[in-house]
């Protein structure tokens, strides 16, 4: 397999850091060992654990005022999937890339050439019916799946089945839909009708889903529309899963929310009505802020995970959801934040795998408040560092993939090979 940041590199700077993990692992693995819990078992399912890398992530991101485009930017889809391999060269966390159409369209013998070059698969495929393509017929300015014209809804979900046949050549095995359809104004949209046909969308495509296939559906309370949006919450995804049928399922992007709202609770709801498809991560201080995973709140998405633990020690296998980031990255290095966030999200996996469940049952049981919670803040307090790190090691990675990169001056040489785009695709779903 082909690696891009030079191997020799990676493991110079291993070399300086491997005594002191090793010292830190052992330390660590005495502690859990004394807590009942094999810090071995924990390496082995944090090795497994993965995270999707989107192709728009690598990418310098924006805001509705500027976009301040950073050096040595992808060019093309194929740009971007080097970067890509970058991110799980040096994590070995992300092993796979979402897609998204028409941005990343290629065809799709050469983009499969080019992931298995660097031991990448695909994840979900994304479609997008809330821009309008240069070569589109019919605008979305006023929707797509549940427009008012059936020739724009047609147009939409022809997309969406183009978004199908692109994957199932790629190997992908879901198909995420997210629309910007809603309404600036009170009285613009009737909310019912707009839904009813948004669902009749939804079932054509869902008709040509491929039988081993998932549907995933994302909800988000506003933006681009303002005063509502067809899909705004929890409760209507849940409908949508349901009326859809059973390849149907919510992914939860934790930006698109109202500030404080529970969302681990939504979590539990869907995981428990068996709707839960999966994940876009991300931060939030004040809305869809998509900044790195936990950056702002990483207790947030520890109590994430910690359902997300309960139900993989329920359900076993059966319980598999996607994990994907969906960030938009504005000031920083895209492959440094992506690299940090997929080891903030694994982070926070493995402390959830170090919840004692048995004991925070029988603190619930018992009402002691105190304690139950205590539990899970021992879990969180625990620094599980030397875990991340030997998990990267063992795979082949870096001990510390911010400093491998930087040593090696891979964006000094990207940035004297690729010349600056005017626009990549940018847009954060
Ligand atoms: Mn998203």
């Amino acid at each position: 397999m082909e690696t891009i940041i030079e191997t020799d590199i990676v493991s110079r700077e291993n070399e300086a850091r491997q005594t002191a993990l090793k010292s830190d692992y052992a330390a660590l693995g005495e502690q859990l060992a004394r807590r009942g819990i094999a810090i071995d078992a924990v390496l082995a399912k944090v090795q497994a654990f993965g995270v999707a890398i989107p192709s728009w992530g690598v990418g310098t991101g924006g805001t509705r005022f500027a976009r301040f485009p950073g050096g040595g930017e992808p060019r093309d889809i194929f740009d971007k999937i080097e970067d890509c391999a970058v991110v799980q060269q040096l994590t070995r966390a992300t092993p796979t890339v979402s897609l998204h159409i028409p941005w990343d369209k290629a065809d799709p013998k050469r983009l499969k050439q080019a992931a298995a070059r660097f031991g990448l698969d695909f994840d979900a495929m994304n479609s997008n019916t809330f821009s309008d393509a240069a070569d589109q017929k019919l605008s979305y300015k006023f929707g797509s799946l549940s427009h008012a014209d059936a020739a724009v809804r047609r147009q939409a979900v022809e997309h969406n089945l183009e978004c199908i046949e692109i994957g199932r050549t790629l190997g992908s095995k879901a198909l995420t839909v997210w629309i910007g359809d809603g309404s600036n104004f009170p009285g613009q949209v009737n909310f019912a009708r707009a839904f009813s046909r948004y669902l009749e969308a939804m079932a054509d495509i869902y008709a040509a889903l491929p039988d081993d296939w998932r549907l995933f559906t994302e909800h988000k309370m506003y933006e681009p529309a303002f005063y509502s949006t067809v899909v705004q919450d929890w409760g209507t995804n849940y409908i949508i899963a349901k009326e859809l049928g059973p390849k149907a399922f919510c992914l939860v992007d934790l930006g698109h929310h109202a500030p404080n709202v529970n969302i681990e609770m939504i979590v539990s709801r869907l995981i428990q009505f068996g709707k839960l498809g999966g994940f876009h991560f991300n931060d939030s201080k004040y809305g869809d802020d998509d900044l790195d995973a936990g950056s702002i709140d990483p207790y947030r998405l520890f109590l994430v995970f910690n359902e997300l633990v309960d139900a993989e020690l329920s359900a076993g296998k059966a319980f598999h959801p996607a994990h994907m980031l969906d960030q938009s990255h504005n000031v920083t290095d895209p492959i440094e934040s992506l690299m940090l966030s997929a080891m903030e999200v694994q982070r926070a996996y493995a402390q959830a795998l170090l919840v004692d469940r048995d004991a925070l049952t029988a603190f619930q049981e018992d009402n002691d408040a105190l304690m139950a919670t205590q539990t899970l803040k021992a879990a969180y307090r625990t620094d599980v560092e030397p875990i991340l790190a030997m998990a990267r090691l063992n795979a082949g990675g870096a001990i510390d993939p911010v400093s491998a990169y930087r040593a090696a001056g891979y964006r000094a040489k990207v940035t004297a090979e690729r010349p600056a785009v005017a626009a990549a695709g940018g847009g954060i779903i």
